[in-house]
């Protein structure tokens, strides 16, 4: 097809496949079926064969299509490129949206993007040509957003190279983030391999009134879950909660699922989906899912007595829930806004404000901007302006003409809103942040997902604060980070205090329908002169072609130096952090002189430094240290704490640490999408089976990792940590690797084993052409 989106035909082919596969996951479970496991084991590729046990093992599924944004598209398709294929066996789309710096405004950025990233574009656009995949330009939207205005189904499985991905679950899509390996494999026609989640239950009961908001719904469940409580989880939403809901709003609390770690999220089908669809021109997908409505939501008996179905079921009722502010360096610090103002003052956060945004992938529907600008027109009204600087970045072209059209964008300038591209910016540390001394404390709120240190503007002392947008504009009307609009009055003009008002209910969708812009589109049948090349320009310090890593040589590692013992939280924006470093995420060997460059050192304290064990230097960039050892010949290992790898999908905190000669990570525990990353990469993700036992690294250790060629799914294995001292203690460690993963560490990452022509259960060569 030529248009935008996903066909009625692959649709119906998909629901006649979750029919059938059904069939045999009823006859073979023989109970009530929920809503994440009917689409989950409904695309697998063998239902009679999978080993459906949740929590256990590896499931092998079909996803329906698969996405990339420009930051992680870059590793994927130089990865592809050597999995020697012509075309991607999936429908596939790549997104321009991550390179985008923030600075003047929407068009000046979008043309200073064209230029400084021009060669990246163009090798994107190559090789989606190439490979048959459909491009968006810079400045058409961001990933989660053009998905779900345009490729979200009910009821399918979609896979993309970003950890936000589970947006799409907002339409009933089971999406998942992944990186660049998984989607190589989905690619070139193997299924896609991931932990068999369990399914939590959130049963919403309730409508949100006045200032609360869908974002308030995940925020208080970041709270009750924290970062990793989602982890191999999906989380599935019910309840008459759940169906006062708009669609968007539904993807806004699906989107940040990611921030507990969870598989997916998805909500059943209901009537707002049904709107969303025809309001974004899909009727006849609305139809087919109409008309599939069973295979939509969990079966009857789940929702009537959920506790037996579900891993565990939390209710939140939307009629008593409060706006919740989160952070700092957290999402999952969270509190409601009345207790906010207290802990303010008690933590000595900055009371000044220093900049309000509004929008990215999460908060930037219809329904949100509109929330917003309810805010905005009382304070217009009486003169009113923000107190400080208010950035908004649109999700979608789409949603930008609408708004725009609208008077909505009007409005918010009008209180001193700048309008930034339709792309990720400040979200992703694309944030050129000027006027500001970066070095000191200050306070920002956003309506975005994640505020991880240096996340924004490249600072770690910037705290982000995240909110819903109303919650951000009102915030920022007043200037001062404690301000709660359900209590304190504002000061207005001539020194008369005012109360700002709940914003009155607003349409989740345009009242005039979207302006439907598909210009930043080209469609993957699109094959215009030089078709087939892919172009990489010689010597480029953006890109470079990627050479395989070595094979394992077969011997135990032995008495390897600890590079790093990472303390508490260490997300991939600590391993590979993005910012000024997103420039280089197509060339392995510059980007890798970030790694960990955002750790904190358990020792010392410090970040992104620690001792050469060799040379005996103190205070050193753990890069350069990564970079001797690799020298020296020596592979090294670094030592994490829970839930490591949180964040992002970005398989550069996997590929990087290999390139510079890691062999190993140990942690306490390990986020889904990065643990796959390292084993994709060839790299042992190991946990110590006792926690307690981080605590035994100390300062100066080396490791050996025993009886390697024996390593065998479900055991453990054997360590040995050597201290500074000459004594040496023994260690038990987890690894979760299955038989075929262990041909990926063999032959040195799951690319080269792909190369080699062995490709995994139940693969052939599954080319489109
Ligand atoms: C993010 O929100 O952290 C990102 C930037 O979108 C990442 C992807 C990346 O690092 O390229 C993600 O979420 O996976
Ligand atoms: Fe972009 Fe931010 Fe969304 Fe990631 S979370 S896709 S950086 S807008």
């Amino acid at each position: 097809m030529n248009g935008a989106g996903t066909s009625a035909d692959l649709v119906r082919a998909a629901y006649a496949r979750l029919e059938r596969n059904l069939g045999v996951i009823r006859s073979r479970l023989g109970r009530p079926l929920t809503l994440a496991e009917k689409v989950l084991l409904g695309h697998l590729r063998d239902p009679e064969g999978q080993d459906l046990r949740p929590g256990e093992g590896f499931l092998f599924l079909d996803p329906d299509r698969l996405a990339m944004q420009d930051a992680t598209a870059q590793m994927a398709l130089l990865q592809f490129m050597h999995a020697g294929r012509s075309r991607s066996a999936a429908p596939a789309t790549v997104h321009c949206d991550h390179l985008i710096q923030a600075r003047v405004g929407a068009l000046e950025d979008t043309e200073a993007a064209l230029r400084e990233n021009g060669e990246v574009y163009d090798f994107l656009q190559s090789a989606s040509s190439a490979f048959g995949i459909g491009f968006w330009k810079p400045g058409s939207g961001i990933i989660h957003q053009v998905l779900l205005e345009n490729y979200a189904f009910p009821g399918g499985l979609l896979i993309g190279t970003d950890s936000h991905t589970p947006n799409a679950g907002g339409l009933a899509m089971l999406a998942s983030g992944v990186g660049g390996g998984d989607a190589v494999d989905v690619m070139v026609g193997m299924p896609w391999e991931v932990r068999h989640p369990r399914v939590l239950g959130i049963r919403l009961t309730g409508a949100l009134r006045g200032w609360t908001s869908p974002k308030d719904v995940i925020l208080r469940l970041c709270g009750i879950l924290t970062v990793k409580g989602g982890t191999d989880r999906i989380l599935e939403y019910f309840g008459p909660g759940a169906r006062t809901i708009s669609c968007t709003g539904k993807a806004t609390i699906a989107n940040m699922g990611a921030e507990l770690g969870a598989t997916g999220s998805i909500f059943p089908f209901d009537e707002a989906m049904d709107r969303y669809l025809r309001g974004t021109g899909r009727g006849t997908i609305a139809d087919l899912a109409a008309s599939h409505a069973a295979i939509l939501s969990a079966d009857p008996e789940v929702e009537a007595e959920p506790e037996k179905y579900f891993e565990r079921v939390i209710t939140i009722d939307l009629s008593s829930l409060e706006p919740q502010i989160a952070g700092p360096h957290t999402p999952d610090l969270v509190r409601p806004i009345s207790a906010f103002a207290a802990e303010v003052r008690e933590r000595g956060y900055p009371e000044a404000l220093s900049a309000a945004l509004l929008g990215s992938c999460t908060n930037s529907s219809y329904e949100d901007i509109g929330r917003a600008v309810e805010v905005a027109g009382q304070a217009r009204a009486r003169g009113l302006r923000m107190k400080t600087r208010l950035l908004v970045t649109p999700g979608s072209e789409q949603i930008r003409a609408t708004i725009e059209r609208d008077g909505h964008l009007a409005a918010l300038e009008a209180i001193g809103a700048t309008v930034l591209a339709n792309a990720c910016g400040p979200c992703i540390g694309q944030w050129r942040r000027e006027g500001i001394d970066t070095g000191g404390p200050n306070s920002i709120l956003t309506s975005f997902n994640r505020n991880f240190p240096g996340r924004n503007d490249g600072s770690r002392t910037t705290l982000a604060f995240i909110a819903s947008p109303e919650i951000v504009i009102a915030v920022g009307l007043a200037g001062r980070l404690s301000f709660n609009p359900l209590s304190d009055p504002i000061a207005g003009l001539s020194g008369k205090s005012m109360r700002l008002m709940p914003p009155r209910p607003v349409p989740d969708l345009p009242p005039e329908g979207f302006v439907g812009d598909l210009s930043g589109f080209l469609p993957p049948e699109d094959r215009r002169e030089g078709r087939g090349k892919i172009r990489i320009a010689a010597g480029s310090e953006r890109l470079q072609a990627l050479k395989p890593f070595p094979a394992w040589d077969g011997s135990d590692f032995i008495e390897l130096p600890i590079l790093l013992k990472a303390k508490g939280s260490c997300t991939t924006d600590q391993i590979s952090p993005a910012g000024p470093w997103l420039r280089y995420r197509g060339h392995l060997e510059r980007i890798s002189d970030n790694i960990f460059l955002g750790a904190q050192d358990a020792f010392t304290g410090e970040v992104g430094k620690g001792v050469n064990i060799l040379t005996g230097q103190a205070g050193e960039p753990l890069p350069l240290i990564a970079r001797d050892y690799r020298a020296r010949g020596l592979r090294w290992i670094a030592v994490g704490d829970e839930n490591y790898g949180e964040g992002s999908s970005r398989e550069h905190a996997a590929m990087s640490p290999r390139f510079m000669g890691a062999a190993a990570i140990v942690a306490r525990s390990f986020a889904r999408i990065h643990e796959s990353n390292l084993k994709k990469q060839g790299l042992l993700a190991l946990t110590f089976t006792d926690p307690a036992d981080y605590e035994k690294v100390l300062p100066g250790d080396r490791m050996s990792l025993l009886g390697l060629a024996r390593l065998e799914t479900g055991q453990s294995l054997k360590a040995i940590l050597h201290h500074a001292n000459g004594e040496s203690e023994g260690l038990v460690l987890r690894h979760t690797v299955t038989p075929e993963q262990m041909h990926w560490f063999r032959a040195g990452g799951a690319l080269n084993h792909l190369r080699a022509g062995r490709t995994g259960p139940g693969s052939g060569d599954l080319l489109t052409g």
